[in-house]
């Protein structure tokens, strides 16, 4: 099989300094290619990271002699404060709230970009030095956009493809970057660009279109590649005895509670105020469901040393409050709010114990918590997905129920529905999605994109719907 290096911001693992170990790290990426069955897709996968360099040189040369989950690695080793400069001012502080269409949160930085395009330098001649001409290079996401032009300059026939994990935003918004020039100019050297979304890819399009004055001749190299998650390993997750042993507690106290289920990154792309000011109101306006529904978000903590993250938790905080306090008895707590990430036998249990999994998000490149949902509904009594629309999952998961996440009162209506909603058309609804993502899983969606990659490309909407 030939060999296929993937490359990313990080390497799948986090140093530990207090454990003195390094330990798996979690995310949508990481997730998505943890699940990756090299025998299906049909090439040896080996993972290029960065680690920086706070991290002991002798701890990090050992990844590189002992796989990092079953997949040997290639650190790339970049200085703290250059790495700071380029993932928290420009990645962070600029392309991810553009990309998003948050503007009103991005704070451009001469420094930042400096820094973002010498770390991407430092990126390239990693793989150019690492790169035999028989590889197949896969380039992830936004903190990278500069790499694939940088590796053509030197390695021009090298196969090379790159994944947007995020949105593209409308050409409207994306224009307003002052680098705009730079990364257009990078991404179509590549052979091959994904999205996760077709709307994604039309924003791209005219992107060019407007920033170069003009589409290549060779845009056949662009197309869709919704991404999936491990079907399988969700589906057998439901039966461990961990799991088992989780559901066996929880149900002890949930008794006939109803569950709304939330599970998201702190960030604001994920709509947690408007998902929480959408519960206030649910209770507001049907007095008669207090007592037998519950709100359980799960939040994970993100860029903690961020001051507007900060800002955000705060506030997050005070809304749950506020709301337990208002509606709150003695006997019910209306939400309770977990800040803290939870075991995957955890995560599992409260997937399956949920009627209804909440996905508020304000933009989303396509949002993996709504795919593992479906995959672990049991066949008896499955739930209800309630999905905002501008997800990239909302074009794969048809029977999902589409929701505007800034219509509070009519998602409020939704989310009633949704609680109620008959047992029949939930086994159909979730068994239709589940059908599907049976047959389109994580292996599949590398396997489309790496094909599609090396051979010669074609345009083609591979958005499988159901
Ligand atoms: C980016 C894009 C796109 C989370 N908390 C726990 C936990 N997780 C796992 C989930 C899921 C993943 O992390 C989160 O994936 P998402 O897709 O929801 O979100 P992002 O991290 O923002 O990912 C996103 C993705 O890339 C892939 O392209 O879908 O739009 O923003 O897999 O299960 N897992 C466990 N415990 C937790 O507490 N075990």
């Amino acid at each position: 099989m030939s060999r296929c290096l993937l490359v990313s911001n990080r390497l799948p693992v986090a140093f530990n300094s207090t454990l003195n170990i390094f330990t798996p790290s979690s995310g949508g990426l990481v997730s998505a290619i943890k699940g990756l069955d090299s025998s299906k897709v049909g090439f040896d996968f080996e993972w290029m990271g960065i680690m920086t360099d706070d991290v002991d040189v002798e701890k990090i040369n050992s990844l590189r002699t002992t796989p990092v989950g079953n997949l040997p690695s290639h650190p790339i080793i970049v200085p703290k404060k250059k790495y700071d400069l380029y993932y928290n001012e420009y990645s962070n502080n600029v392309l991810w709230p553009l990309l998003h269409y948050e503007r009103s949160m991005v704070h451009n930085s001469q420094d930042g970009w400096e820094a973002y395009k010498e770390v991407n330098q430092l990126v390239a001649d990693a793989i150019v030095q690492e790169a035999r001409d028989d590889d197949t290079i896969w380039v992830h996401d936004f903190q990278l956009f500069l790499v694939p032009g940088l590796v053509k300059d030197k390695r021009p026939n090298l196969k090379l493809g790159f994944f947007l994990h995020i949105p593209f935003p409308s050409s409207e918004i994306f224009r307003e970057l002052p680098q705009r020039k730079e990364i257009i100019s990078s991404l179509i050297r590549c052979d091959l660009v994904g999205f996760h979304d077709l709307s994604y890819l039309n924003h791209f399009r005219s992107s060019v279109q407007r920033v170069l004055g003009e589409i290549p001749s060779n845009d056949r190299m662009w197309g869709v590649y919704p991404i999936s998650i491990d079907s399988q390993h969700f589906l057998d997750l439901r039966n461990k005895p961990e799991t088992l042993e989780f559901i066996h507690k929880y149900k002890e106290n949930k008794k006939e509670m109803k569950w709304i289920l939330g599970v998201d990154r702190l960030d604001y792309i994920k709509g947690l105020l408007l998902k929480l000011q959408t519960f206030k109101e649910f209770l507001k306006r049907f007095p008669e469901e207090r007592g037998k529904v519950q709100l359980v978000q799960i939040v994970i903590p993100s860029r903690t040393e961020v001051p507007e993250y900060q800002d955000l938790k705060q506030q997050i905080e005070q809304l749950v409050s506020s709301i337990n306090g208002q509606y709150g008895t003695p006997a019910y707590t209306p939400i309770h709010y977990l800040y803290h990430s939870v075991s995957e036998a955890e995560l599992s249990a409260l997937y399956q114990l949920s009627e209804v999994l909440h996905i508020g998000s304000r933009r989303d490149g396509m949002n993996l918590v709504s795919l593992e949902y479906i995959m672990s509904q049991t066949e008896e009594e499955p739930g209800v997905v309630l999905l905002s629309e501008f997800t990239g999952a909302h074009s794969t998961l048809s029977y999902a129920v589409s929701i505007n996440p800034w219509n509070i009162k009519d998602t409020v209506i939704k989310l009633r529905e949704a609680l109620h909603h008959p047992l029949s058309k939930r086994k159909e609804e979730i068994g239709a999605m589940r059908d599907f993502l049976t047959h389109y899983n994580s292996s599949d969606w590398a396997k489309v994109f790496l094909r599609d990659l090396v051979r010669e490309p074609v345009v083609t909407d591979t958005t499988l719907t159901l």
